[in-house]
């Protein structure tokens, strides 16, 4: 059992007030690895503690995910179905247009979804993409949804572009710990990463950023990844906590996979050190089960992609989710990020 008492992870909960400059860390790796290391029941309770004093825990946010650009990707990021580097069998296509787009944002509104969060394959868009990227963006919005991109990394102008169009959230994740990303990616690196995400905080969309789990980091790392997230000023609105999805083809097929109990520590490590943020339980739960998931949203989820696909790998049934919420007693939250 943990050897860390109570006081040292006291001792680095954020501050209520700003302090002084040089910026102190909030969140050290140590504290983060201590949270991991706590008995199950006392970091659940403080989670859900920590979770309650933010959110109505009977709640839970409908994320719609389209794949508006799919494969063909110059990345190797070596989870990824969409990388052209590996045979997955994923047929690249062209972006969507809109009205194709807006069809399927039409159908994610009556389904029940609030926000809508289109994807693209990309390293980066080029001039010619955002104009249409941003185009997608003003239509959804239109019919009364939050949107989200993930688009690769953003240059200012594209940026700006977005949210122009009224973007309001951007989704880039940082993956996984700085000392393990080399392993996984080799083709732009971390700090690309962080960039991105401070263009779309300096333009004011709110930054959608988390990270994959179960790709063979160890425990450290993992605490490492939440470490990076909880100490951006200021964290993410957003936190979607993947848990790898293993791809045949990608290189990451055959990894072994997480203990489901260490994927709920996750989330629940990341809501205690984010409080504020939607906690996205993301890729995976097809594989989790429901009892997993609902350990999770006892750990502080308060998010889920809500639909039968999510970029191009399968997700539970809408059907299955809202009778999961509902054997649970809880439901959707019909209102954006904040108390609800
Ligand atoms: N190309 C853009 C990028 O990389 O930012 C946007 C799309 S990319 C598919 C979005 C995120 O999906 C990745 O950063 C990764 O966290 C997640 N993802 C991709 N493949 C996954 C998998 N097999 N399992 C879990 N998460 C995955
Ligand atoms: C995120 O963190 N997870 C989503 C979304 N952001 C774009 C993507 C999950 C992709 C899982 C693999 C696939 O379906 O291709
Ligand atoms: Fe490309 Fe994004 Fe997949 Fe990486 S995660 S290969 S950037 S689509």
């Amino acid at each position: 059992m943990s050897t860390v008492t109570e006081q040292t992870i006291t001792l680095h909960r954020p501050r209520a007030t700003a302090p002084a400059a040089p910026k102190a860390e909030r969140w050290s790796v140590d504290a983060i690895e201590a949270l991991f290391k706590l008995p199950f029941p006392e970091l659940l309770y403080r989670a859900q503690t920590v979770h309650r004093e933010n959110f109505d825990p009977t709640k839970v946010e409908f994320a719609t995910l389209l794949s508006v650009k799919t494969g063909g990707c110059s990345e190797d990021c070596g989870y990824c179905p969409q990388s052209a580097k590996y045979d997955t069998g994923v047929q690249a296509s062209k972006l969507m247009e809109l009205e194709e787009v807006l069809f399927a944002a039409r159908r994610a509104k009556d389904a029940g979804a609030t926000r809508f969060c289109m994807g693209a394959a990309w390293r980066e868009p080029k001039d010619r993409d955002i104009e249409k990227v941003a185009e997608l963006v003003r239509g959804v919005k239109d019919l009364g949804l939050e949107t989200c991109a993930t688009l690769g990394m953003l240059k200012d102008e594209h940026a700006q572009a977005l949210a122009d169009a009224g973007l309001d959230y951007y989704n880039h994740n940082l993956d996984t710990a700085p000392d393990f990303y080399g392993d996984i990616i080799t083709t732009r690196d971390y700090q690309e990463r962080l960039d991105t995400l401070a263009r779309v905080r300096d333009v004011g969309v709110k930054v959608c950023s988390g990270g994959i789990v179960g790709m063979g980091e160890n425990h450290r790392q993992r605490a490492g990844l939440i470490a990076e997230l909880a100490n951006l000023d200021p964290y993410p609105d957003s936190v979607p906590i993947n848990n790898l999805v293993r791809v045949e083809g990608t290189p990451l097929a055959n990894q072994e996979p997480l203990d489901p109990f260490e994927f709920v520590r996750t989330i629940a490590v990341a809501r205690i050190t984010m409080p504020t943020a939607r906690v996205r339980l993301s890729a995976g739960r097809q594989q989790m089960g429901d009892a997993i998931q609902a350990l999770c949203f006892l750990a502080g989820a308060n998010s889920i992609f809500y639909g039968d696909k999510l970029l191009t790998t399968g997700n539970p049934d809408t059907d299955a989710d809202v009778q999961l919420l509902a054997r649970l007693g809880m439901g959707q939250s019909q209102q954006p990020a904040g108390k609800t």
